[in-house]
């Protein structure tokens, strides 16, 4: 904490441009996501939310990696200062939003983990990307790294009371309930492919 106090002015303009960077970013999505809906005929985002993570947060993350707390630290080792999360109804919806952004001429894809293919040991599920988004500044253009979570709302709601237990039980999550978070994220990955199935059986009747 200390070390972020006395470059505080240093930490303050980072933080300016985590702002201008999600401005940036949400404007190029959303484009990109409203021409795709518009071309395709149909709609395949519920919701999106965005973020910026706190100083707390961050300094809790490097700490919890066993990074020293300094802002080289926080550039090079948190790459989720600026956040998106993009909640589709179905799984093939997802995907979709993936291929826009590969194809988003402004972005550069730094990272890409499927962790619908591959879920975590704890169950989560969703499409992480890493980008880097310019920003354009009195001296030039910067590119600042930003996080972009896809994911249907199944999986949403695991996430999210995952989350809420995470915070329950800040200390260690007994292994009863890991286990039966675990079942959930199996139960969640059925309800998806069931919510597609219907899906796909009231289209035929369009
Ligand atoms: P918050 O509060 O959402 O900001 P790494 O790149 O491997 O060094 P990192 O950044 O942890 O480390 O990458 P990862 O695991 O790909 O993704 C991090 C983010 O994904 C997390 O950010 C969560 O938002 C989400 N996430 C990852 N695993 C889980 C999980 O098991 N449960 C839930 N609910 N979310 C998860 P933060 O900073 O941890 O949290």
């Amino acid at each position: 904490m200390s070390n972020f106090s006395i470059q505080n002015n240093e930490v303050d303009h980072l933080m300016l441009k985590y702002e201008f960077a999600l401005e940036e970013l949400i404007t190029q999505l959303k484009i990109s996501i409203k021409e795709f809906e518009f071309n395709n005929n149909k709609q395949i985002v519920e919701h999106i939310k965005t973020r910026i993570k706190s100083k707390e947060s961050a300094i809790k993350k490097l700490d919890s990696k066993g990074y020293e707390i300094n802002i080289d630290n926080l550039k090079n080792h948190i790459h989720d200062m600026v956040g998106v999360r993009i909640v589709c109804s179905f799984l093939p919806d997802v995907y979709d939003i993936v291929n826009i952004i590969d194809n988003a001429k402004n972005l550069k894809i730094k990272e890409k983990r499927d962790y619908i293919e591959t879920p975590k040991k704890s169950g989560y599920s969703s499409y992480h990307i890493i980008v880097e988004v310019p920003i354009y500044l009195e001296k030039g253009i910067e590119y600042i790294e930003a996080e972009i979570q896809i994911r249907t709302m199944a999986m949403d709601f695991w996430a999210s009371l995952d989350h809420k237990l995470q915070y329950k039980f800040s200390d260690v999550i007994p292994e009863e309930v890991k286990k039966e978070m675990y079942d959930c994220s199996l139960a969640i990955k059925r309800l998806d492919n069931k919510m597609l199935g219907l899906h796909e059986i009231v289209n035929k009747y369009k």
